[in-house]
């Protein structure tokens, strides 16, 4: 099921077509409206003229997080606040938010890709979707709920957290679909067991889940828990928020990139050399259709790699293959690189453990040191003896060293010991951190 057949689908010669001159006119308007950009051309010796294959693009400077730091709040705008409609933000870790515009053509356009999302999901006008996303200056909200009434579906604002009012909601408005982020299903999961809800006797037949890293056998607890299909949603802020890519359901197997607005490339974050299909590196995005501010080259620091292959689907879109972190998430223990999404991995192939944990990573003398506290369900707690859990333990450890290549200290904890995420999940604890003030 498509939204837009004639772009989802589109003869790959035509998008590149379409996407070189959508390139060409982005880069003739950044480097006369936004003086950050006409520097850093100047400063690489490239005009938009310049620009007259798509491979022309590797000419372009990089975009970076810095930079819209750099530019807070307005200056990497390309349109004048008269034109802008709406403004987001994200709280970076440090210091100042990183500020993004939309002029009513971007929200448009936004509220397009979500709508190609949520009907790739098998959703239609006829579905009420329960949009647990939070609402706010973070994108998920909003940019679910523009998608949800673009496609005719009844959107219930419900917003993230409140898992009772969610379960009451999922119970008496019988929403036939649900998005939010994959930890907070499963934080769902735990709450209906509490609250003795049966999540198989309700109608939910599709869930819409993204925002946050979340591995295969993630999204199997999920699907079995509830008794749906559950699709994957990648995009960020900068770029426009949800929506930037999507997975379809015939494949379940790496998320169509929205090209006709988002180019993608991805690259070697060491050398920015871009890198060939099927190897892993950072993903670049540049905006090609967005008004109010529109980046060149951004780099995502999201880890993925592109797949060309065409797909049972039917659509021409390229897929990028899930996300599993962010360069900045990943764990460097003992000289392995490690992204928690990986013991995420290893530890839900084991049946009894539940998909509630945290890595705590610390320092001793000299050495990281890496402690994953996972939940096991209530029967196998209460009823195994000490011996039985040291064992699970012993086991888990194994799997850690042989698949991921680290020394980890496994503990079972008691079910409700891990924090229950409602957003995005902070799944690692880094005291290490500290000892840097
Ligand atoms: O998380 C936008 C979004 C909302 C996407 C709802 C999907 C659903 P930011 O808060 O700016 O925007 O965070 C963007 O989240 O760079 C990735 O690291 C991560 N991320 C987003 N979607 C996925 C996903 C929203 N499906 C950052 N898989 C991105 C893995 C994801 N990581």
């Amino acid at each position: 099921m498509y939204w837009d057949p004639a772009h989802e689908t589109m003869p790959r010669e035509d998008l590149a077509k379409l996407q070189l001159e959508r390139l060409q006119r982005v880069t003739e308007r950044v480097y006369n409206c936004v003086e950050h950009y006409r520097r850093k051309f100047d400063e690489a010796k490239v005009k938009p003229s310049d620009i007259k294959s798509l491979d022309d693009i590797r000419r372009l400077p990089f975009t970076t997080k810095d930079d819209l730091r750099d530019n807070y709040p307005y200056k990497m705008f390309a349109a004048s606040i008269d034109n802008v409609v709406r403004i987001h933000a994200s709280s970076g870790t440090t210091g100042k938010p990183t500020v993004v515009g939309y002029t009513r053509g971007d929200v448009d356009i936004w509220a397009e890709t979500m709508a190609r999302s949520f009907t790739a999901a098998g959703l239609t006008n006829k579905d009420i979707i329960q949009n647990a996303f939070g609402y706010g200056l973070f994108t998920g909200g909003l940019g679910a709920h523009y998608g949800i009434e673009k496609i005719g579906a009844s959107v219930i604002p419900v917003s993230g957290g409140n898992s009772k009012r969610q379960l009451l909601f999922l119970q008496d408005f019988a929403p036939t679909g649900i998005c939010c982020t994959p930890s907070y299903a499963a934080s769902l999961l735990d709450a209906a067991k509490d609250e003795g809800v049966d999540l198989h006797k309700l109608p939910v037949r599709a869930g819409v889940f993204g925002a946050e890293p979340w591995s295969v056998q993630m999204r199997r607890e999920i699907e079995e828990g509830w008794g749906m299909t559950a699709i994957d949603i990648y995009g960020l802020s900068e770029i426009i928020g949800p929506g930037v890519s999507f997975e379809c359901p015939e494949a379940q197997k790496g998320l169509h990139v929205n090209e006709d607005h988002f180019y993608v490339e991805v690259i070697n974050p060491e050398t920015g050399e871009v890198l060939p299909e099927g190897e892993n590196g950072e993903l670049v995005f540049t905006t090609i259709t967005k008004e109010a501010i529109p980046l060149i080259r951004f780099r995502t620091r999201d880890i993925s790699s592109i797949d060309r292959s065409p797909c049972p689907c039917g659509r021409t879109l390229i897929k990028m293959n899930k996300v599993f972190g962010r360069t900045d998430d990943m764990l460097i223990i003992r000289g392995v690189n490690v992204f928690p999404s990986q013991i995420e991995e290893v530890l839900l192939e084991n049946r009894g453990i539940l998909p509630y944990y945290q890595i705590v990573v610390d320092k001793k003398g000299a050495l990281d040191s890496v402690e994953v506290l996972v939940e096991v369900a209530e029967e196998i707690f209460v009823t195994d003896e000490i011996r039985k859990l040291q064992e699970t333990e012993a086991i888990l450890e194994k799997s850690i060293k042989d698949t991921i290549g680290i020394t980890a200290k496994v503990r079972l904890v008691e079910p409700k010991t891990i924090y229950r995420s409602e957003g995005k999940a902070q799944r690692v604890i880094d005291k290490r951190e500290k000892l840097h003030g």
